[in-house]
């Protein structure tokens, strides 16, 4: 006990409950305020999703797949929760080390947005001023945790020798170098300590509380524990209403209004109604036209981005004579086409969903181009999005094929989800090279020049579409009954068409299935066998035919680094 420092000497310590709760607030406080912020002006973005973004854009492709496997179409909303998860015991981290070095939680604090503000830059576009949402949640965590930790350590008068006890119980280090600016007497932090730990005083009251404890000093403990944890439950609830406000306002910004508004042109030359024919009699085969609901959805955007028709241009650059820019009015202005395209993504598997088609109304890309002039060695279209996204395809693919500006799917304005108001479609080639959703440029290339996203990513730069079969019915492990069964569904391959799709049961023969009528090169053919169906556990297997009379290969390979080849084979239970 002698080594006790004089009471009026020893600076005081918050809690270490106290000292983390601050340093939560504070973190909520933070994020809370860096949402409110990306309610105010349509580019500022909220940082946790700046950060998500560019940890989508930053992580390898082994973390990146596991994501995949793991969190499934819930690999976004993981990784935000990972974020969310990973700040708060950040922030928890720095309170307790605030509890000693108030500035500790200053310069975390200042990192965390030093990180937000690195991320709301990394695009050529992006304005200076969509760093402050991140300042500003910067600004508010330090702040919070000062105030906080301010009114969780209100000590430095006489303290009870338990108080003390605690402290040298506790901590090793009697020399801190805090700010000390308070003039409350000591005693509080064994009560914040304990009361905050032991949750027995929240329900108390200070009465019940001054009842119980004889001393001023433990009064007014209970009156700044009571000041302390009223301050905490206004910045909870404020950090509730800023967020929850951010994100109304944030809806403001919302592109459903301008699509909503939009009145698609007629098609210079519309399509015809496809015939029934061209499906098979199924209920259990995918439709031909996918519904765009049901429209399988694969990109980096973490917040869909939100492009409003009338803010929309769009610019034709780099190796033409002469560069353009249309607004939206333009483009519809124009001759417009309909096109029947069965879009497929490099990361679908085997059998795998990641496949659709619709009637996609655009301008032919060959009629830009040639308005623009494309100079000799050019060989790369890239599409550029708003959002950074780039894909880039041969300057061939524009003219061997009806490639469009796509304004519309399945007749109505693209949904935003698939890249209102304008994206790329090419026939033939996967949709990560070609189909660039909010397309904002078109810039003529060479390939030697210019990488585009997943290509720096290791995916091959040339990326044709592999012929492919898939069973729809039964389905992979299914149990049907014995007798007549239809097995059914659809094979693509993209510009050259289907001729053949033949199924095998178990080691039989390939026996020639029927196939529908064929609609396009372009598009998907369904197909159907009858099959009668025995007892037991049987393996179904599917391999297509293109028109050029070329047999899918047998040669299994993943979706890396151009695209998943194989038949597909299932198992099927027949119950007798
Ligand atoms: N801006 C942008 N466009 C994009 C992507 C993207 O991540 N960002 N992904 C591409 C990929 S990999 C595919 S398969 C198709 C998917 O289009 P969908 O979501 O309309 O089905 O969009 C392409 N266009
Ligand atoms: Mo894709």
């Amino acid at each position: 006990m002698s080594d006790l420092n004089p009471p009026t000497a020893r600076p005081a310590l918050p809690g270490r409950v106290a000292a983390i709760t601050s340093g939560l607030l504070a973190g909520v406080a933070a994020l809370a305020t860096g949402e409110l912020a990306s309610g105010l002006v349509a580019d500022w973005q909220s940082p946790v999703v700046s950060v998500a973004e560019a940890v989508i854009d930053a992580v390898p492709r082994s973390v990146k797949e596991f994501a995949i496997e793991t969190f499934g179409e819930n690999d976004k909303i993981a990784l935000v929760v990972g974020i969310l998860v990973f700040s708060t015991i950040f922030a928890m981290l720095l309170g307790l080390l605030g509890r000693r070095r108030p500035g500790v939680p200053v310069v975390g604090f200042a990192a965390f947005a030093c990180v937000g503000v690195w991320a709301s830059q990394r695009f050529p576009g992006s304005s200076l001023s969509s760093i402050i949402p991140s300042v500003l949640a910067g600004v508010a965590g330090a702040g919070t945790f000062l105030l906080l930790r301010r009114l969780a350590a209100p000590a430095g008068g006489a303290q009870p020798v338990n108080a003390q006890l605690n402290d040298l119980l506790n901590d090793n280090l009697l020399n801190d170098n805090l700010l000390n600016d308070n003039d409350q007497p000591r005693g509080n932090e064994q009560l914040l300590d304990d009361g905050l730990s032991a949750d027995d005083g929240l329900s108390a009251g200070p009465a019940a509380m001054a009842a119980a404890t004889p001393t001023m000093t433990m009064i007014n403990g209970a009156s700044s524990r009571r000041r302390f944890l009223v301050v905490s439950g206004a910045v909870a609830a404020a950090a509730a209403i800023a967020a929850t406000a951010g994100r109304a306002l944030r809806s403001r910004f919302d592109a459903s209004a301008s699509r909503n508004a939009v009145v698609l042109p007629e098609a210079a030359d519309p399509l015809p109604i496809a015939p029934s024919t061209i499906a098979v009699d199924s209920p259990d085969v995918s439709p031909f036209y996918t519904p765009n609901g049901e429209f399988y959805r694969v990109d980096t955007a973490l917040v869909v981005p939100q492009v409003p028709a009338d803010d929309w241009v769009l610019t034709v650059t780099g190796m033409v004579d002469t560069p353009l820019r249309l607004s939206y009015a333009d483009l519809l202005a124009r001759n417009l086409v309909e096109e029947d395209i069965t879009l497929t993504c490099v990361s679908n598997t085997v059998g795998g969903k990641l496949v659709g088609t619709a009637r996609w109304l655009g301008l032919p890309l060959r009629e830009l181009l040639d308005e623009a002039g494309v100079q000799a060695g050019a060989d790369q279209i890239v599409g550029r999005s708003v959002d950074g996204y780039t894909g880039g395809f041969p300057v061939d693919a524009a003219y061997d094929r009806p490639a469009l500006i796509a304004v519309a799917m399945n007749g109505e304005p693209l949904p935003i989800d698939h890249g209102f108001p304008a994206r790329l479609m090419v026939p033939g080639l996967y949709g990560y090279v070609s189909a660039t959703k909010w397309l904002s440029e078109i810039e003529l290339t060479r390939f030697d020049d210019f990488d585009q996203y997943w290509v720096r990513r290791g995916w091959d730069r040339e990326a044709p579409i592999k012929t492919m079969a898939r069973i729809d019915t039964p389905r992979s492990l299914g149990k049907i009954a014995a007798g007549q069964f239809v097995i059914g569904g659809v094979a693509w391959a993209q510009t050259i068409g289907i001729s053949m799709v033949e199924v095998a049961i178990d080691d039989g023969p390939f026996v020639e299935a029927d196939l529908a009528d064929d609609w396009s090169e372009h598009t998907w053919r369904q197909w159907s066998l009858a099959w009668d169906a025995t007892p037991g556990r049987h393996r179904l297997t599917v391999r297509a035919t293109d028109a050029n009379g070329k047999l899918q290969t047998d040669q299994r390979a993943e979706p890396f680094p151009n695209g998943a080849s194989g038949w597909m084979s299932i198992f099927v239970d027949v119950k007798s």
